[in-house]
């Protein structure tokens, strides 16, 4: 009897091992940081003073006499990012001219004093309403730095301007997906006509935590974006373009070692890449404006970033774990122009076509090792499926294993997607892909940091039946989630 209980025993530990899922390695993100991972790209709209004078960064003595969009369409500018396949746009809601694009109670300089619908106008809560009816997401920017402000340097305008600011657009505008903290901060302006230099300490002026407590507070489902975090961080370039090896976990250092670090105050070039040890889950958000310049500008027209050059940077931003975040500028009407609209279109269609089809779909998987044996959970089928969290996990000792994929038939590719499931952290430092060809293994790319999304993009098409993924090193068993193949749409513009 006492043997028969021993073996139950053994057994069933034996099969609760099977069943138990990898301990997950390093810092893990949040759940509002897993669902902007799945956002993936998303438009920054830069309207205001600044659009109609030509500039871009306004002094803040601008008249709101001059604003007056007599077009405005937040439907045509949400709708050509959509078709573009953005899934949300941030509004700037106020730029360093201090301009308030809402009718806020904390300064006269503000929409209710222009033309544009009588002073009854509203653009914040007009992209609230296309964003509902587009089923696109809203996210916020309001300028720390506000050069018409006579308080502005003084500790007042955070308490009294600035964080009311915030508390009104985090109230009245409904749920947004992400908050936009800016590194521009502090210099010459007109600060309610003294027009003089301020300068105020980077590391301590606005203290961020407080600041950062009300979004918690009045918008829980929203990340936090800067370039000190916390929870999404700034790449440190405005190149639209992550580091070949990005890892979605940073540590931000602080210029002064003495003092802690703060939006534009921080070693932002360590955003290109992060750091394998970083203390937070902080993957990078890449900006960059669909033409030179963030606001309007007239004699940009023909300078629009074209369809190509877009998909270009969505392999450096999103095919590297990071967000796109494309700059829109709507001109003095308040419209988008057609070049924008158009290659906002192309890009779109070029993004949908590539990625419509996995070319892996219906292969054979043959792993190395299967976790616990156990292929409903841990089975390399799991790569397959859509599920962004279902994967393909290896025993405990296990860290280099292999994996192939019969497709059966000849097929040509030039993008490979792979992704961990990152609920249980970044785990993969290193893999490397081959095909079988003329009888050989033949190795065709190598990667480092994998993390919620990677794209490798081939200068040439390949054609093969079978595809050989090695992973090289990871100082943990991986989880692995998805593998893809696809055969990118190219045009020649
Ligand atoms: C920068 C600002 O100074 C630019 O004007 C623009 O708003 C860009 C997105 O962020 O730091």
């Amino acid at each position: 009897m006492k043997l028969i209980a021993t073996l139950f025993l053994l057994v069933t530990s034996y099969y609760t091992f099977a069943q138990r899922a990898p301990t997950p390695y390093g810092p893990l993100p949040t759940a509002t940081q897993l669902k902007w991972q799945e956002t993936e790209m998303y438009c920054l709209i830069h309207f205001g003073p600044d659009t109609y004078t030509d500039k871009e960064w306004g002094y803040g003595d601008e008249n709101p006499q001059i604003v007056n969009p007599t077009k405005f369409s937040a439907m045509q500018i949400v709708g050509a990012a959509k078709a573009g396949g953005f899934k949300g746009v941030i509004v700037v809601a106020k730029h360093h001219d201090g301009f308030c694009l809402w009718p806020t109670k904390t300064t006269e300089h503000n929409i209710s004093h222009s033309p544009y619908k009588n002073g009854k106008g509203d653009i914040v809560q007009e992209y609230r309403e296309a964003c509902d009816k587009l089923g696109m997401k809203l996210g916020i920017y309001c300028s720390p730095w506000d050069r018409n402000s006579a308080l502005y340097g003084k500790p007042e305008y955070v308490t009294e301007v600035y964080r009311k600011q915030l508390e009104e657009l985090y109230t009245h505008y409904g749920p947004i997906f992400i908050t936009w903290f800016d590194g521009a901060n502090g210099g010459d302006g007109y600060y309610g006509g003294a027009k003089e230099t301020r300068k105020i300490d980077r590391s301590t002026y606005y203290g961020w935590d407080t600041t950062w407590a009300i979004v918690r507070k009045l918008q829980p489902g929203a990340v936090i974006f800067g370039d000190v975090g916390p929870d999404v961080r700034w790449v440190g370039n405005e190149n639209g373009t992550a580091g070949l090896t990005s890892w979605a976990t940073y540590t931000p250092h602080s210029p002064v070692d003495s003092k802690m670090p703060g939006n534009g105050f921080v070693k932002d070039k360590e955003g290109i890449e992060g750091h394998r040890d970083g203390k937070y889950w902080m993957p990078a958000e890449c900006d960059v404006a669909l033409r030179p310049g963030w606001f309007y500008h007239e004699n940009q027209d023909t300078k629009v970033k074209t369809p190509s050059e877009l998909m270009g940077l969505y392999y450096n931003s999103v095919g590297r774990g990071a967000a796109l975040d494309l700059g829109l500028s709507p001109n003095r009407q308040g419209l988008l122009a057609d070049n924008d609209v158009n290659s906002l279109q192309q890009f779109g269609k070029m993004l949908k076509e590539t990625f419509a089809v996995n070319l892996a779909n219906g292969a054979t998987l043959t792993a190395s090792n299967i976790r616990g044996g156990n292929k409903t959970k841990f089975g390399p089928a799991n790569l397959l499926d859509k599920d962004r969290y279902s994967y393909w996990a290896t025993d405990d000792n296990i860290t280099t294993p292999e994996l192939i994929v019969d497709l059966h038939n000849k097929k040509a590719f030039d993008v490979i997607m792979l992704r961990e499931n990152i609920k249980l952290g970044q785990r993969i430092e290193g893999v490397a892909i081959d095909i079988f060809e003329n009888e050989e293994w033949r190795e065709i790319a190598t990667a480092t940091s994998i993390g919620s999304n990677r794209l490798i993009r081939l200068s040439d098409e390949v054609i093969t039946d079978k595809v050989r993924l090695r992973i090289t090193k990871s100082p943990v068993c991986i989880a692995l989630s998805d593998f893809g193949l696809y055969k990118e749409t190219r045009n020649n513009k």
